[in-house]
């Protein structure tokens, strides 16, 4: 059985790879546990947990002298982007500097890769307002989270042409869905969203707030089509040494996507109007031709996304 390594593999993202794979795949999911938990896991004895910190050389070093690797998908970080500008060296080590620890690693200690994995962010795009964003429209960094992104994704692609790593890298949009924690009030909106629509009663409970008008528009993408668009970057040829904007097309207001989520659970939210956040853009959504052209096509609407993870928070 192929071996694949998933950092951050206990987070929301990372957990729902682990699921689709286990069946397939021997895992070994690396994570502190900063964001992640544990319960999100299959249980399976395909499956190795490991909780450590991957920033840390002495990790790496072990682990990769203890299993050979077939896929790594590098997905740990921390994803605050408020948190970047508070603590940009901290934020940097993580988001930055364990992606070229792991490449060195992998470079040196790695003789089976099939496929090294980056997940970056729709981030680097800043808010530059043409829109939609293709993989080659301007880069605008803004914060040290976007910065480090963006740097990762070109150590990921310079390997490739450099020592001829099997190397791909991803810009997520609005992933949503099923293990996407809510506790920070910097989670995506939808986390957020539907567990307030959980609350029993929320004329007693704290009201949902939203910051600027509410017309401001995201490319939500479930997070099973993300799954679908991380098998193709990981099996088709045509995908290594390039970068993939990971999304639906089309985009949504917050207004929308709150109408609908109140549908779907059958519950009123009580609003409430602050000014936008900070360094907030108006406008997000991706351009998904050259992923299309591998085969991607979306399978949810933010409707349908929306209904089936209502079903998996209330069942
Ligand atoms: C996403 C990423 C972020 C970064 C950024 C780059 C997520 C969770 N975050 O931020 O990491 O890559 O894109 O552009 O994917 N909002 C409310 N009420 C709330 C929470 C949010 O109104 O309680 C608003 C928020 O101000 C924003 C929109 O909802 O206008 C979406 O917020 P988000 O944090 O889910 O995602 P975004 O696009 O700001």
């Amino acid at each position: 059985m192929e071996r694949v390594l998933i950092t951050g593999g206990a987070g929301f993202i990372g957990s729902n790879l682990a699921k689709k794979l286990i069946a397939q795949f021997e895992i070994v999911v690396v994570d502190d546990l900063s964001m992640g938990s544990k319960e999100n896991l299959p249980l399976s004895e395909n499956l190795t947990f490991i909780e450590e910190d991957i920033s840390e050389k002495s990790v790496v070093e072990a682990l990769f002298s203890t299993y050979t690797f077939h896929y790594i998908y590098h997905l740990a970080a921390i994803a605050s982007v408020a948190d970047s500008v508070k603590y940009p060296k901290e934020t940097h080590k993580v988001n930055m500097e364990t992606t070229l620890l792991l490449l060195e690693a992998a470079r040196t200690q790695q003789k089976n890769l099939k496929r090294i994995i980056f997940a970056s962010s729709a981030a680097v795009y800043g808010d530059e307002p043409a829109l939609p964003k293709h993989e080659t429209s301007t880069i605008q960094p803004l914060t040290p989270y976007a910065i480090d992104k963006f740097s990762s994704e070109n150590y990921i692609l310079a390997y490739q042409k450099l020592f001829a790593m099997p190397t791909v890298a991803v810009r997520f949009f609005n992933v949503y869905g099923n293990n996407q924690n809510p506790s920070s009030p910097y989670s995506g909106v939808i986390s957020l969203l539907v567990s307030a629509l959980q609350q029993k009663n929320p004329a007693t409970n704290k009201p949902f707030t939203i910051f600027g008008d509410g017309n401001q528009t995201r490319d939500f993408v479930f997070i099973e089509d993300v799954l679908q668009a991380l098998q193709i970057v990981a099996t088709k040829n045509e995908a290594l040494g390039r970068v993939f904007n990971v999304g639906t097309g089309i985009r949504t207001s917050l207004h929308d996507i709150i109408r609908i989520g109140e549908r779907i659970s059958h519950t009123k939210l009580v609003l409430h109007y602050k000014p936008a956040r900070a360094g907030d853009i108006k406008d997000s959504c991706a351009d998904i031709t050259a992923l299309k052209t591998l085969g991607y096509r979306p399978q949810f609407t933010i409707l349908n996304g929306l209904e089936k993870y209502w079903q998996f928070v209330t069942t």
